[in-house]
């Protein structure tokens, strides 16, 4: 099947050549499955996705909680994710002035120069979002960036209003490819869905097949209705992660993904 054919509309609409990619790729895998690999070594990581890269479509690090970080090692993750067809999410939630962004797109961890995307919180000003750009451009790549429109934790401070003012910063923005939606609550992904339009993508943690899972105020609704509420990636983390068969695992969370696409098309 072809990319376009599966994301109709979406596909049509969306101008960033990195939405294009990552839906292209989820076509040839059938799975919209973003992996939260919430790992505390390169060791693990490279474990988990060697067993799991081919059933994910994109890679999601938090490199600050990876205690052996070094560049040698996490040079062999990132080739790894590339010769898997992965897309490298760092989720660093930037929410500096715009020019401390771009100082820490470089620092130890050097973002800029292996992140394809990178999330980043609204809340400092509209100008964070030239600052990541500016932090790319630095060492002449471009990346995507997802602005926290909603999040699944409760208790929250990303009001209505937050989230109108998100999208406002996003939209029509080279940099931005979208926004992090609530993906416990289907309401709130069709209220977002309804604010974006259908130029940008929306991708969704707060993702479990195990409703009552979450632990510490993380909620979790399933993948079929976030994806048919107007998600396009479903973000995953300890639902495969933290399950003893992880490839049987991610294969659930991938066909769910999947056939909740194919719905979403009729
Ligand atoms: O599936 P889990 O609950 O094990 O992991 C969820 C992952 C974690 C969080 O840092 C992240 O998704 N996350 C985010 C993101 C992606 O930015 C936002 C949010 O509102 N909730 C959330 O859990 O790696």
């Amino acid at each position: 099947m072809e990319a376009q054919t599966v994301w109709g509309s979406r596909w049509e609409n969306c101008a960033n050549p990195l939405a294009h990619r990552i839906m292209e790729v989820a076509t040839k895998k059938k799975s919209l499955v973003c992996l939260a690999a919430d790992m505390e070594s390169i060791s693990d990581l490279i474990e988990l996705i060697t067993e799991v890269g081919p059933y994910i479509a994109a890679l999601k690090t938090h490199v600050d909680m990876v205690k052996d970080f070094n560049r040698d090692d996490w040079k062999k993750l990132t080739e790894l994710a590339a010769s898997l067809d992965l897309l490298l999410f760092e989720d660093r939630k930037f929410a500096d002035i715009g020019k401390i962004s771009q100082n820490q797109m470089a620092g130890i961890y050097d973002i800029r120069s292996w992140a394809d995307i990178v999330t980043a919180h609204r809340i400092s000003g509209p100008d964070i979002v030239d600052g990541i750009a500016a932090g790319w451009a630095d060492v002449e790549r471009i990346g995507g960036i997802l602005l926290l429109a909603q999040m699944s934790s409760r208790g929250n401070l990303l009001s209505p209003d937050y989230t109108k003012n998100t999208i406002e910063t996003g939209k029509g923005s080279p940099h931005v490819i979208g926004y992090i939606g609530n993906g416990s609550s289907t309401e709130e992904i069709i209220q977002l869905r309804a604010l974006v339009g259908e130029g940008q993508m929306i991708w969704t943690p707060g993702i479990n097949l195990d409703s009552g899972a979450g632990k510490m105020g993380q909620r979790y609704g399933n993948p079929r209705d976030s994806i048919t509420s107007g998600a396009d990636i479903i973000i995953v983390g300890s639902g495969i992660h933290g399950q003893s068969d992880r490839v049987t695992a991610a294969k659930a969370y991938a066909d769910a993904s999947w056939e909740a696409i194919l719905e979403r098309g009729k």
